[in-house]
């Protein structure tokens, strides 16, 4: 199958969400079907950068303005965007319906090595092996990226595994566990049709619209590919 789609839903799956609370006022826009476009501030650059990188590479637009208790610490503001992020990714997935649900991806940044995992399950858990703890990068503590995912993954409520394989650059650990977060979300939030017909791929497909059944999915992966001649029985003496 090749070219454009014409079944693709003229809408694209979108949200925003707003909260408001005593320690942070945050607006947050995310777009599935984007292009990686994003406009963030968190007034915490590091942070910024690494939203930045996430939305690129998973192929989604983001817009992020938070105005968080700074003057206390970073903490709120990182953990509460990691809530409305999560919300977002929840109510723009919406059913999930005919959506590839997995995603994975390696990531490697000059000499760190991460792995991400994604499975949108509706069950949130986080497991998150990327040793950064009581580490600084700037006046961002390491830390926090643990809160931050936690926060991600409950109100996503997904499955999310992060490994860092190896690694000794602080600022491209924490930038790779993003990219390849992002990379695999952006597999999982994909059409599941045009993945099963072609293969796993990077473009964004979006969902079918309206979702085609798994038997009509299923006969159209075998009406694409022959059996292979092994699997043919042959006729009887
Ligand atoms: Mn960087």
């Amino acid at each position: 199958m090749t070219g454009q789609r014409s079944t693709e839903p003229a809408e694209p799956r979108q949200s925003r969400i707003e909260r408001n609370t005593k320690e942070t006022r945050i607006v947050l826009h995310l777009n599935l079907d984007g292009t990686g476009a994003s406009k963030i501030d968190t007034g915490i650059p590091f942070f910024n950068h690494m939203l930045e990188a996430w939305s690129k590479h998973a192929l989604m637009d983001l817009t992020v303005d938070a105005k968080g208790d700074l003057d206390v610490d970073l903490h709120h503001t990182v953990e509460d965007v990691g809530i409305c992020l999560g919300k977002a990714l929840r109510e723009a997935v919406g059913d999930k319906k005919g959506i590839v649900r997995y995603g994975a991806s390696f990531l490697p940044m000059d000499e760190a090595l991460l792995h991400a995992a994604v499975d949108i399950s509706g069950r949130p858990y986080l497991v998150f092996n990327v040793p950064l703890q009581r580490t600084r990068i700037a006046n961002f503590d390491l830390d926090l990226l643990k809160d931050f995912f936690r926060a991600v993954t409950v109100n996503a409520e997904i499955t999310l595994h992060l490994n860092m394989h190896y690694g000794e650059n602080l600022h491209h650990i924490a930038e790779a566990t993003f990219k390849a977060a992002g990379r695999a979300l952006a597999e999982a939030t994909c059409g599941d049709a045009p993945m099963r017909a072609e293969g796993p791929k990077r473009p964004n497909h979006r969902p079918e619209s309206p979702a085609r059944t798994r038997s009509e999915q299923e006969v159209t992966v075998y009406a694409l590919g022959a059996l292979p001649r092994s699997t043919q029985l042959e006729p009887g003496p």
